[in-house]
């Protein structure tokens, strides 16, 4: 060691010696080389130096680009009228089933764990548009933090189990492993207001449900889970069997109504629903359809459930899925 090193090498040197990740530890090195003095005597410490800050320096490039990389995975932009996570342990269908219902792609594989990052995909089912998300499976202990966002910014969640594998502890382990992240079911006491529980619809979708001689596991499994308020509901993603029951369920749970709007002496477009939350009224409704409406709205005329055709309403009238709306400006 030469002898001539100035005090802030040693206070550089612990620094150093005190990083913990490689970018601290990068910056440290840097500082450490600069208070070295340039002579012969310190050739060798100096490359010594330089060769472990180029191997540093490389280690913090790549876990900057793993950090980067991991948040644009779990980040998904919200898009339609509502979103909908399938979630569960491995192997159950849950790319399956997105893949079947949506454009998306994701892998689809016999052996477990072969999705690692969330997949959206978007569907259309009777006007609403849903975001269906296949997700990574979560029995395990840890769920990373953007995992846990994600589910908790979720509408709906689509609890997935096989019934073809020990369907209730892996049921049980899902459930537990989103309890743990504070989310429970929107139909349990634990939803008792406390701010940082997320209480959020779930269905509990049995899949691998692919004939009749597997109906009776299901109705034991059902009457079981049943009894403390879930709902279940058998599928087959292979078999296309319950899907289109499963989308109904979902509108159901999602507690949304669509509204068609109509044209003064036109007819409704009855392609374009607008999708409000249940009991929304109809000054809700002129939001939905153009905030300059609500400012100068003066009466509406709605057919539907519980008016007379083209009963003029006021601005508080309570609408329901499937009603026609006119609005008067
Ligand atoms: N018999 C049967 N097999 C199914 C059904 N749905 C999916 N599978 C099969 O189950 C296996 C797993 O399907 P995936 O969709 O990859 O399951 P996953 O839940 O996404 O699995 P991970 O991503 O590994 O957690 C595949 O071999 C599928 O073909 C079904 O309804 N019936
Ligand atoms: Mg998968």
């Amino acid at each position: 060691m030469p002898t001539n090193l100035p005090p802030e090498y040693f206070d550089a040197e612990r620094r150093y010696k005190e990083a913990i990740d490689p970018q601290e530890k990068s910056d440290a090195l840097e500082e450490l080389l600069s208070t070295i003095p340039k002579h012969k005597g310190t050739d060798k410490l100096r490359a010594d130096l330089r060769k472990k800050l180029s191997k540093i320096k490389s280690q913090a490039q790549q876990s900057k680009k793993k950090s980067a990389k991991f948040e644009s995975n779990f980040h998904i932009e919200k898009e339609g009228d509502a979103r909908v996570i399938v979630i569960g342990a491995a192997n159950v269908g849950k790319s399956s089933l997105v893949k079947k219902l949506t454009h998306a792609e994701p892998d689809i594989s016999e052996s477990p764990f072969s999705t690692w990052a969330p997949t959206p995909g978007m569907l259309d089912h009777r006007g609403v548009h849903i975001q269906l998300i296949d997700t990574p499976a979560i029995d395990r202990d840890y769920v990373e933090p953007e995992f846990a966002d994600l589910i908790k910014n979720s509408d709906l969640i689509l609890i997935m189990i096989d019934l073809q594998a020990f369907p209730i502890p892996q049921f049980q382990k899902t459930v537990d492993t989103l309890e743990k992240i504070r989310v429970v079911p929107r139909h349990t006491p634990k939803c008792d207001g406390d701010t940082k529980t997320k209480c959020i619809p779930m269905i509990v979708t049995v899949n691998k449900d692919d004939g009749e001689a597997l109906d009776d596991d299901f109705d034991v499994l059902n009457e079981l889970l049943r009894e403390e308020g879930w709902t279940l509901l058998p599928v087959s993603v292979k078999e296309g069997r319950n899907l289109e029951e499963l989308l109904n369920f979902v509108i159901k749970e999602l507690r949304v109504i669509r509204v068609f709007s109509k044209p003064p002496h036109e007819e409704a477009d009855k392609s374009k629903p607008f999708v409000l939350k249940e009991n929304a009224c109809v000054e809700d409704f002129a939001i939905a359809v153009h905030k300059d409406f609500l400012e100068n709205l003066k009466s509406a005329r709605v057919w539907g459930k519980e008016v007379h055709d083209g009963q003029k309403v006021g601005k508080d009238h309570i609408l329901h899925d499937g009603d026609i709306v006119e609005l008067h400006v």
